[in-house]
C-alpha cells in the first residue's frame, strides 16, 4: 500500500453544476446565456492529460490521452458540421476524430494512439479491458526523432499538438481550441500552451508527459499533501502543468524522474469522487497511523526485489458506499519519493505484496466488518496489491504504476 492514492474528496468545481440549478429561476435570456457559458466551460473540461510522441517501438510509438475533468459526462458534438472533435498536430493535419455522439464519463478517458508503433496496447485497461486506441492513426508525429534511425542526422522537429471541437482543418483556430500542449520548440502558439514545455531528446525509452495530479511538477522532494489533490492541473502553461517520466530514470532533457505511463481509455477505471464514494480510513484507529498495525516498517532485505533496506507497508480499511459491487479496486500513485532521490530523502519503489493476516485489533469498526471476531479485539485478513504492467519495470515499481486489490 501507498503513502498517497488519488485523493477522493470532492472538487470545487461541482459548485457550478450546482449553479445550473439555479439558473432555473432567472429570465429565460440571462438563463440562455448561462447555460450557453455552461456548456463551454464543460466543453474545456475536455483537456489533453497524457501524451507521448515516440517510444521504445520508434518514432510512431505514440499516444495521446483526452480527459474529461468536468463532474458530468460529455457528450461530443462539433461546433461546425464536421464529424466530431479533432486532435490535430501543428502540422495542421488532423491525427485522429473523436466522433460526434461519443459520450466521454465525467472522469472519463478517451485515447488515439498511432496503430503502427503504439506498443502499450497490453496495459490495463478496465474489467478485461486493455489501454488500445479509442480511435487510431498511421501518421507519425515529428518529435525529435532521428529521421532514418541511422545516426548522424539533425533531429525531426518537435511538433506541439492541440485538440479542436471541429474536425474541419480550415476551423484550426484559437477560438476552437479546447487544449493544446507543445515543446518550446514549436514555433506556433495554437499548438502550445504558454512557453512549453521541456523539448526531449529522442530516446528509445518508455516515457510520457503528463498532466500533474499532485501539482508539485514532479518533486520529489516537497513533501506534504498534493495541493492539486488528484485533479490533473491545467493553468494553460504547459511547462509547469505537464511532468515527465521514464521506466529508467533517464536525463533527456525534461527531468529525471522514474516513473511508467499510464495511458488510459474509455474502458479504463474513473476516479470514484464523483458521488457516492469509497471511503477509506486506518486499519486499526485505535492507534496513530504512523505505528502498527496502520504502519509496518520490515528491516529485512529482499535485494531481488528491489528492498534492499526492506519494506513499508500501509494498511487502509477501504468501503464501497457506492451501491454497486466492485470487481476490483485499484490505485494510482501520484506522489512518491523515489530515484533519484538525493541524500537523506527516501528512494522508494512500489512492488507487489501478498495477504497478511493482522492480530490484535482493536478498532471496532474494522472488527464489525472484516474481524473475526466480529468484536475487537479481532483478527483481520489485509490484502496485498499487484502491481500491473507492463510497462516493464527494470528498475522496480515506480510512480504511477496501477496497483490492484482482487
Ligand atoms: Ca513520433
Ligand atoms: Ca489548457
Ligand atoms: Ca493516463
Amino acid at each position: 500500500m501507498f503513502a498517497n492514492l488519488w485523493r477522493m474528496k470532492r472538487r470545487a468545481r461541482g459548485a457550478w453544476a450546482r449553479n445550473a440549478w439555479t439558473q432555473a429561476r432567472k429570465p429565460k435570456r440571462e438563463r440562455l446565456l448561462r447555460l450557453e457559458a455552461l456548456e463551454g466551460r464543460q466543453l474545456l473540461a475536455l483537456i489533453i492529460s497524457e501524451f507521448r510522441l515516440n517510444g521504445p517501438a520508434g518514432a510512431n510509438d505514440e499516444f495521446i490521452e483526452i480527459y474529461n475533468s468536468a463532474d458530468t459526462p460529455i457528450t461530443v458534438a462539433a461546433a461546425d458540421a464536421s464529424a466530431g472533435f479533432a486532435l490535430a498536430a501543428s502540422d495542421g493535419v488532423a491525427r485522429f476524430i473523436i466522433p460526434n455522439g461519443t459520450i466521454i464519463p465525467a472522469r472519463g478517458h478517451f485515447l488515439g494512439v498511432n496503430s503502427v508503433g503504439y506498443s502499450l496496447a497490453s496495459y490495463p485497461g478496465g474489467n478485461g479491458t486493455t489501454a488500445t486506441g479509442d480511435a487510431t492513426y498511421t501518421t507519425n508525429i515529428p518529435s525529435g526523432e532521428d529521421p532514418d534511425g541511422g545516426g548522424g542526422n539533425p533531429p525531426l522537429p518537435r511538433l506541439g499538438i492541440a485538440l479542436f471541437n471541429t474536425s474541419n482543418p480550415a476551423n484550426f483556430v484559437l477560438a476552437n481550441r479546447l487544449d493544446a500542449v507543445g515543446s518550446t520548440a514549436e514555433a506556433n502558439t495554437l499548438y502550445k500552451e504558454g512557453t512549453g514545455h521541456p523539448a526531449l531528446t529522442f530516446f528509445a525509452i518508455d516515457h510520457s508527459f503528463y498532466r500533474d495530479p499532485c501539482g508539485k511538477q514532479g518533486s520529489i522532494t516537497t513533501f506534504g499533501p498534493c495541493p492539486a489533490d488528484g485533479v490533473p492541473n491545467d493553468t494553460d502553461n504547459n511547462a509547469v502543468d505537464f511532468v515527465f517520466v521514464d521506466t529508467n530514470g533517464t536525463s533527456a532533457g525534461a527531468g529525471q524522474r522514474l516513473g511508467a505511463p499510464g495511458p488510459e481509455n474509455l474502458s479504463s477505471p474513473i476516479a470514484l469522487d464523483v458521488g457516492p464514494i469509497i471511503s477509506r480510513s486506518l486499519l486499526d484507529s485505535t492507534v496513530v497511523v504512523g505505528n502498527p498495525p496502520n504502519k509496518v516498517r520490515d528491516f529485512t532485505m529482499d535485494a531481488a526485489n528491489n528492498s534492499t533496506f526492506g519494506t513499508i507497508a500501509l494498511r487502509r480499511r477501504f468501503v464501497n458506499n457506492t451501491g454497486a459491487a466492485l470487481t476490483r479496486l485499484r490505485f494510482r500513485i501520484i506522489d512518491l519519493t523515489t530515484f533519484p532521490a538525493p541524500s537523506g530523502i527516501a528512494d522508494l519503489r512500489p512492488r507487489t505484496s501478498g495477504a497478511v493476516v493482522v492480530a490484535g485489533i482493536n478498532d471496532p469498526a474494522t472488527c464489525a466488518a472484516t474481524g473475526t471476531p466480529a468484536t475487537a479485539p479481532c483478527t483481520a485478513t489485509v490484502q496485498g496489491t499487484t502491481l500491473e504492467q507492463p510497462p516493464n519495470q527494470p528498475n522496480g515499481e515506480t510512480v504511477r504504476l496501477l496497483a490492484g486489490v482482487g
